[in-house]
């Protein structure tokens, strides 16, 4: 087993890449924001409805000149949905084939996570949800990641009044303002993350905070959906102002990204009316796993960049704007930022985006103009197909292997590596 590390370790070196000098450490010992945007989809950022902006705030933030702005970001979740997404923006690790690997392995295994690496450093760390602590086996998980602090529904007095929940938990205007509260008590520097939710299937909020109109698809599951954005856009608006005033602003980096697609493939006439199309095909369906990944930073270099990445890219680009060395890690993602970088998305079905090409949904697409192309139409297709799908059955199967096999529990003898003592943590809220 120890050798499957070994193995695995050997591939992953491989796929090192060098720093990017102009942004390598420029963020180092900043207090860390991570805002998990629930059901966010990046085709949200600058769209309207009635000539009105669904998420004027996101949109500012999206292209302030200190923030950098990935446009071409993929989620790539599998039945673990939001669970996935924090397996690979914590780990740089997947989430598994079938079901969710922070319910099934979070608790017992052994992790490289960015709460532990960051409390090696001197860092606070809290997670913040308003939901209940068990969801998604995070009350444990989250001790194997090296969480200080989980500050989940029970931390939270007024998700005990009526009408401040929906869906799954406390309303985010609401939960943003309390956990700003317990944030700026946090000893600095910080990691905070925040998940929200009320932007969640089924999209439904209480009249009295719909203030934007619905889409007009006719399908009822769609047509909420840009009205539970726009608050969610409030809430974020509303944390950035209280954050500025408390002095907690300039003195932090922030990481905003969309876990998962909001509206599912299962309803392409109404995104067919959301793109303005008469039809989508696999390719706008391609275009619709975009999700937001923007980081802010007041002094970094900002603009919009279309590299192509996925959120298992997260974690290696935020290390190096941290300036934090990792290269002994096993992380299956690579730093955005490198002058090396390529792209190559894996999604975890198997299927793949590149710059040029993409596999989604078993066909074909040219990324850049959408054009279908086959493996006999295409000579360049053809030859980079074979080794793409190769690349990705090999992240995903090594990524596999090493949660199913906990095999970081092997990679001892390393003075960067410091596992942490899951019995050092504990989130029952005492009384008193
Ligand atoms: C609930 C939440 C939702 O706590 O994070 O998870 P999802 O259904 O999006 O996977
Ligand atoms: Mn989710």
């Amino acid at each position: 087993k120890p050798a499957d590390l070994t193995k695995i370790k050997k591939f992953v070196a491989t796929q090192k890449l060098p720093d990017n000098i102009q942004y390598y450490g420029t963020q180092k010992g900043k207090n860390v924001f991570m805002i998990h945007l629930e059901s966010f989809q990046q085709f949200l950022i600058d769209y309207k409805v009635d000539n009105r902006e669904v998420t004027p705030n996101l949109n500012k933030f999206y292209h302030d000149q200190h923030t950098l702005s990935f446009d071409n970001f993929y989620n790539q979740v599998g039945q673990g949905k939001t669970s996935d997404a924090e397996m690979m923006q914590e780990n740089s690790l997947y989430g598994l084939a079938t079901g969710s690997a922070m319910v099934k392995y979070g608790t017992n295994n052994t992790f490289e996570s960015l709460p532990g690496i960051l409390d090696q450093r001197g860092y606070t760390t809290a997670a913040f949800h308003g939901d209940v602590a068990s969801f998604w086996n995070r009350d444990n998980t989250y001790k194997s990641f090296g969480y200080n602090y989980f500050f989940s529904k029970a931390y939270y007095p007024n998700a005990s009044k009526p009408n401040f929940n929906v869906g799954y938990g406390l309303k985010d205007k609401i939960f943003l303002q309390d956990s700003a509260k317990y944030i700026e008590q946090l000893p600095q520097p910080f990691y905070a993350k925040l998940i929200t939710v009320t932007n969640h299937y089924p999209y439904e909020i209480d009249k009295a905070n719909i203030s934007f109109p619905a889409t007009t698809t006719g399908d009822n599951t769609v047509d909420g959906y840009v009205q539970t954005a726009h608050y969610l856009d409030q809430a974020f608006g509303e944390l950035m102002t209280y954050l500025q005033k408390a002095g907690l602003y300039d003195n932090s980096v922030f990481v905003l990204y969309g876990d998962h697609y909001g509206i599912s493939e299962n309803h392409q006439p109404a995104i067919a009316q959301l793109l303005g199309k008469d039809k989508v095909t696999n390719y706008d369906l391609a275009q619709f796993q975009k999700v937001p990944f923007m980081i802010h930073g007041n002094n970094l270099k900002g603009g919009i960049n279309h590299t192509y990445g996925g959120e298992i890219d997260m974690l290696p680009t935020l290390l190096d704007l941290l300036g934090v060395p990792d290269d002994n890690m096993t992380m299956f993602g690579q730093d955005m930022l490198s002058p090396k970088y390529e792209g190559v998305v894996p999604m975890r079905n198997g299927n793949w985006i590149t710059p040029k090409y993409m596999k989604y949904n078993n066909q074909y697409f040219n990324t850049t103009n959408g054009q279908q192309v086959t493996l006999d139409s295409d000579s360049e297709l053809k030859k980079i197909a074979t080794t793409t799908q190769d690349y990705v059955n090999k992240v995903l199967s090594y990524s596999d292997a090493v949660i199913t096999g906990d095999l970081l529990r092997f990679d001892t003898g390393r003075s960067d590596f410091h596992p942490v003592n899951k019995k050092d943590f504990d989130y029952k809220k005492s009384t008193g």
